[in-house]
């Protein structure tokens, strides 16, 4: 091996002269970037062998530098002395040169003049000056060797420093040399270095920018002045993002994309409305003037509305959906993502990549929410990943009176959070169009090549108070007089081609006077764009128009008749040749093939998966994710088997037939806002599959709060979308403390209204499986919370015959069996969940025959005509009482109490028996827990009337 190396030495021209200390000092360049070096020398290094296991990388190790040193030294032997001194000077020289370029491309960003405030002198950065390398003046007109630098292969520093400072210094600063990835590096270096990868913009481009520039401040301009004071969230300062998204979108169109989704906030929302999507400014115009159609329940703040469109592209068609969002800056980012998924997911067989995700934000919201780093860590999960996204952040350089520099965050830039992934991302001077257009051309074709995030940082500033009724000379005062003074975007970019004689003096204004006249007309301000606003056609394929029913109880046949299941419930059982189950889980499979045989009653993992399986049968492709779903948290669902030999494995449910729908379950990384939002966007985004999320355990739901807030609960009054997103939630008291106790089934239920979701309690196998299948079944889709049980999984008494799976269906409410008498029952408790068992075996046990039970399974839309039904049952009963496990202040009790008094009726009153209020959901001690719920459970059966509670 040394020899051969040794000849490769003796072979390199840049060796010629053999110096050694350039040989140590070029290594140890490659060791801190391998593409700081030429090609045949990262060859060379990477061909040097590990040493006892040890990477080559570890240079410290004693047999690398061993093994270096003899090369070293044989080249010593065989060269040194037919150096010359000044060729020894010059080889040292040639060293500094290669690390200043390395410099340059790790640091430039920050001496770059990105900032068109230019409030800050560009920052000396030490390493850039030749004095740092030990070079000076004197060098310039010395020829060097330019390393892999891109262009020729000497040149003069001189041209070095040229060609640096024009690519890492100019008005973009480009941050790569993060990326581990040397192909990408490389990439990133070809497009950026090469004089021949700049676009060469045409007269008619340069043009175009400056059209596109008019309209960005044009719309603006006008709004100003005709809704005087009203908010409109200007993007005025950032006007460069308009022509960025058109070239975005023009790009990606001729790249093959077919769908892009776009997240963004309030900022310069009515501007992309307008100019981007072409939505008619006479429609814009009558919502400022408070005329709207108001066909929606609650509706929304203009710069919150949704709106499609179909761009038309050199490559064809592209639709484009801008994202409905909340006021929660970043939520809408995995909201997107799950969108695209959904999207993407039509496209499978093509190409994933024709849907792409567009993010836009601001820069304090980018640095400041954690839910962007938690989008971050989903862009290369298998179950989320979305092959690369589009950041922009409109770097206004503020955040509503928030310095940046100062309070807004730690990290030297507001998009440092995105390197995690290794994303590369490109800060440009918002008041260089046309680099804001080459920036967006090799950002978007990073994205197409590498299916990897990457972000545009437009740095720019904000013309106006954070909206327009807002002064910001109160807390900015040096900020906002050099804003005032600086000249538009528009009319910086206008004077600059006048002067060139590309546009004759006199041309912008008239732009300026044609665009103001369009609005005038308010006439479609944009070409080629054809808005495409239904739901019921939302993208190519998916096709909402079966599910616009509001009738929540309407009858749905989810029954699956006995030999359809049983031959399911076999297709469950293969597995393929020498998969080698764990003991627990193979005991698991065999008892669930006794349930299939009838041999056993079913469970709830066993009818949960029928219910998956019959549901694909049908049709459906199901997509649940939740923290360590496969597996299942309380080890029942086993929907992923593991190989115990080589680690494969093996998803029955994926294998049932050729062809089948798509299934997918899949462990989610350990998150829950951007993971129940990243699942919101995919449901709202295909009404066809069904989509779970499942917390861990019910209470982390409240990590996603605002998702629930924003999004599930009041998507549809806003925005009218409709949403057949179900939640699993983990509910029960079991002594396990006050965490993971309850799902706040309170929160829920305090947020229902205008049937907006469903929330439901089902406490037996055969009632899962009727509900999940409803949930695809009826004709329509609304969000369907679950209070998933624990204990019950594996409850003896909490079993279902096969034979309640092959009829029925799911019933909202359950009381005493038909074969009971009914007539003698004096007392009636009224429940939902799992206290119904408890309940159930203290009455068997104290042989209370005159208590009767019913059980809420859906607590909401609340089954006002079934409960009343059944109450007529109980013709003798003079006592109605509401059992729950959760405190009083929580659980249904406030929000369901007048609704069972008002079906009860007459001057009876329900009343309470329970735990007492509390700030907490469950108490720590598990002895309290016992004596706590033997407590209720005697006072709902009337035992103990002491600790029962009055209903007020
Ligand atoms: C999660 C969240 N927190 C707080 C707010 C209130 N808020 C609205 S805009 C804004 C400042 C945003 O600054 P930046 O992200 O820089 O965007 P800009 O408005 O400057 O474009 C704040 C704090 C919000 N809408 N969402």
């Amino acid at each position: 091996m040394s020899g051969q190396l040794f000849k490769t030495l003796q072979r390199s021209s840049l060796l010629d002269g053999g110096n050694v200390a350039y040989l140590e000092s070029l290594y140890e360049t490659w060791l801190q970037d391998p593409d700081a070096v030429a090609p045949h020398w990262r060859d060379y290094f990477g061909a040097l062998p590990a040493v006892n296991g040890q990477a080559r990388t570890d240079f410290s190790h004693a047999g690398i530098r061993a093994e270096f040193s003899r090369l070293t030294g044989r080249l010593r032997g065989h060269r040194i002395a037919r150096m010359t001194g000044a060729r020894l000077a010059h080889q040292g020289r040639q060293v500094r040169v290669l690390q200043l370029i390395n410099a340059y491309r790790f640091r430039g960003h920050q001496h770059a003049r990105t900032d068109p405030l230019q409030r800050f002198d560009a920052r000396p950065i030490p390493e850039l000056s030749l004095d740092f390398h030990d070079l000076s003046e004197a060098d310039l007109d010395t020829v060097f060797n330019t390393g892999s630098l891109v262009g020729p292969e000497e040149a003069t520093l001189q041209e070095i420093l040229f060609a640096l400072n024009r690519t890492y210094c100019g008005t973009v600063g480009a941050e790569y040399m993060h990326i581990t990835d040397t192909m990408e590096k490389r990439w990133l270096q070809q497009r950026l270095e090469s004089v021949q990868a700049h676009p060469r913009l045409t007269n008619e481009m340069r043009r175009w920018l400056l059209a596109r520039l008019t309209a960005a401040e044009g719309i603006e301009r006008y709004l100003h002045a005709r809704y005087v004071g009203q908010k409109r969230f200007s993007l005025e300062g950032a006007e460069s993002l308009i022509p960025l998204m058109g070239e975005l979108i023009n790009r990606a169109g001729a790249g093959g994309v077919r769908e892009i989704v776009i997240g963004m906030s309030h900022r310069g929302r009515l501007n992309m409305l307008v100019n981007i999507l072409g939505k008619a400014p006479a429609e814009l115009f009558s919502e400022f003037e408070g005329r709207h159609a108001m066909q929606l329940a609650a509706g929304d703040v203009k710069y919150h509305q949704g709106f499609s469109s179909d761009v038309m592209t050199p490559g064809g068609k592209v639709h484009v959906a801008l994202a409905f969002n909340p006021s929660h800056l970043e939520i809408v980012a995995p909201v997107v993502q799950g969108s695209v998924r959904a999207r993407q997911q039509r496209y499978r067989d093509r190409n994933w990549r024709m849907a792409l995700p567009v993010v836009i934000h601001g820069d304090s919201a980018f640095a400041g929410q954690g839910v962007v780093m938690e989008t971050f860590n989903m862009s290369g999960l298998r179950g989320f990943s979305t092959q690369g996204t589009v950041h922009i952040v409109i770097n206004n350089q503020i955040g509503f009176t928030t310095s940046q520099i100062k309070d807004a965050r730690s990290t030297l830039y507001c998009t440092d959070v995105a390197k995690m992934v290794d994303a590369p991302i490109f800060h440009v001077n918002g008041d260089d169009p046309e680099a804001v257009l080459f920036i967006t051309q090799v950002a978007l074709d990073y994205r197409m090549q590498f299916s990897k995030d990457v972000v545009i940082d437009l740095v720019c500033y904000r013309r106006h108070g954070h909206n327009e009724a807002d002064e910001p000379a109160a807390t900015q005062p040096l900020m906002y007089s050099e804003i005032q003074s600086l000249p538009t975007t528009r009319q910086h970019y206008a004077d600059t081609l006048v002067d060139l004689d590309i546009v004759e003096p006199g041309r912008p204004e008239e732009l300026v006077r044609h665009y103001r006249d369009q609005l005038d007309a308010g006439e479609s301000v944009t070409s080629g764009v054809t808005v495409n606003n239904r739901h019921e056609d939302d993208g190519p394929g998916a096709d909402w128009t079966p599910y616009f029913s509001r009738v929540w109880d309407e009858p749905s046949a989810t029954a699956v008749d006995a030999e359809t299941l049983r031959h399911l419930a076999k297709r469950l059982q293969g597995l393929p040749e020498g998969f080698e189950l764990h003991p627990r889980v193979a005991k698991l499979m065999d008892d669930r093939r006794k349930m299939a045989a009838g041999a056993l009653p079913l469970d709830w993992g066993f009818a949960e998966s029928l219910a998956y399986a019959s549901l694909l049968d049908d049709g459906y492709p199901i997509r649940l994710s939740g923290q360590d779903s496969e597996r299942g948290t309380f080890f029942h669902r086993h929907a992923v088997l593991h190989n115990q030999i080589d680690g494969g494995t093996w998803t029955p449910l994926s294998k049932l037939a050729d062809g089948q729908p798509n299934f997918l379950v899949i462990d989610s990384m350990l998150a829950e806002e951007a993971v129940l939002a990243f699942e919101y966007g995919y449901a709202t985004a295909d009404p066809e599959t069904l989509v779970i999320w499942e917390a861990q355990y019910g209470d982390f739901a409240n990590v996603a709060q605002v998702v629930i807030d924003q999004f599930i609960t009041s998507g549809e009054a806003k925005w009218g979308r409709l949403c057949g997103l179900t939640m699993f939630l983990p509910h029960g008291y079991e002594g396990q403390g006050p965490e993971h106790s309850s799902a706040r089934l309170e929160r829920f239920l305090q947020l229902c209204s205008g049937h907006n979701i469903q929330v439901c309690c089902p406490t037996t196998p055969a009632q899962m499986f009727h509900m999940l299948r409803r949930q695809m079944l009826r004709p329509f889709r609304r969000p369907l919370v679950v209070m998933t049980p624990k204990s019950l999984l594996r409850h003896k008494l909490a079993t279902s015959g096969l034979d309640e799976l092959a009829s029925g269906g799911f019933r909202p409410v359950i009381g005493e069996p038909a074969d009971v008498d009914t007539g003698r029952i004096t007392r009636l408790v009224m429940c939902s969940g799992k206290v119904y068992y408890d309940l159930l075996q203290r009455r068997r046990e104290a042989g209370l025959e005159h208590v009767g039970l019913i059980r809420l399974e859906q607590l909401y839309p609340f089954p006002w005509r079934l409960l009343r039904a059944e109450l007529a049952r109980y013709p003798a009963v003079c006592e109605y009482v509401w059992c729950q496990e959760e405190p009083k202040n929580q659980g249904a009790w406030y929000s369901t109490r007048h609704k069972l008094e008002e079906v009860v009726g007459g001057d009876y009153r329900v009343h309470y028996t329970g735990r007492d209020a509390s700030p907490a959901p469950a108490v720590g001690y598990a002895a309290l827990h016992v004596r706590q719920q033997q407590e209720l459970v005697e006072a709902a059966l009337g035992e103990c009337r002491v600790s029962m509670k009055a209903g007020s």
